[in-house]
């Protein structure tokens, strides 16, 4: 009687232990997630949506573009191929449309402020104006730079929006959207779950 106490003692102390030990696992992992996220200078929880470019009818520009909410804008990178040496005009569009097939479904640069098109650096430019995104000998291009006009999140969040890529260069002057040719590729801008 009193082994067989003793004995379920043990047992329950046992099952105790396990149950611990899976809390403490548990709690483990919730702690290597959780400070980077809120001890960084109270970041929010990290929002990412991503463009996924496909070519308009008669090119073979492709690639992605990922845009992640920080504290002073949204960091765009994109990497494209396909694309002709050189400079091309890469914006935000206002509508998420890119059913067409040279990309005009997109509508015109997404202008949620009503002002004039611009390079990127302009105080005053359509919120889409992201300027050039230049190709090497390859027909690759990379663009990696925080947008202070652009936001994820809010009235203007640019998700369910599009991504369009030009045949040529945005002057930044010329109206409405600094005569950069042809539409080459689209994207859809779709929101991505930030948690794993
Ligand atoms: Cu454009
Ligand atoms: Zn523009």
């Amino acid at each position: 009687m009193n082994r067989n106490l003793r004995l379920l003692a043990r047992g329950g102390l046992l099952v105790a232990a396990a149950g611990l030990a899976g809390c403490s696992g548990t709690g483990g992992k919730q702690e290597t997630s959780g400070p980077p996220a809120g001890g960084d200078e109270a970041i929010p929880t990290p929002i990412i949506a991503v463009a996924e470019l496909s070519p308009t009818q008669g090119n073979d520009v492709r690639g992605t573009v990922i845009f992640s909410q920080e504290s002073d804008g949204v960091h765009v990178v994109a990497n494209l191929t396909g694309l002709t040496p050189g400079e091309h005009g890469f914006h935000v569009h206002e509508k998420g449309d890119c059913s067409a097939p040279d990309g005009s479904s997109a509508g015109g640069h997404f202008n949620p402020t009503n002002m004039p098109h611009a390079g990127p650096d302009a105080a005053q430019r359509h919120a889409g104006d992201l300027g050039n995104i230049t190709a090497d000998a390859k027909g690759e291009g990379h663009y990696d730079r925080v947008d202070s006009h652009l936001s994820l999140e809010g009235d203007h969040a640019i998700v369910g929006l599009s991504v369009i890529v030009h045949g040529g260069k945005d002057d930044f002057t010329s109206q409405p959207s600094g005569n950069a040719g042809p539409r080459v590729a689209c994207g859809v801008i779709e929101l991505k779950s930030a948690t794993p």
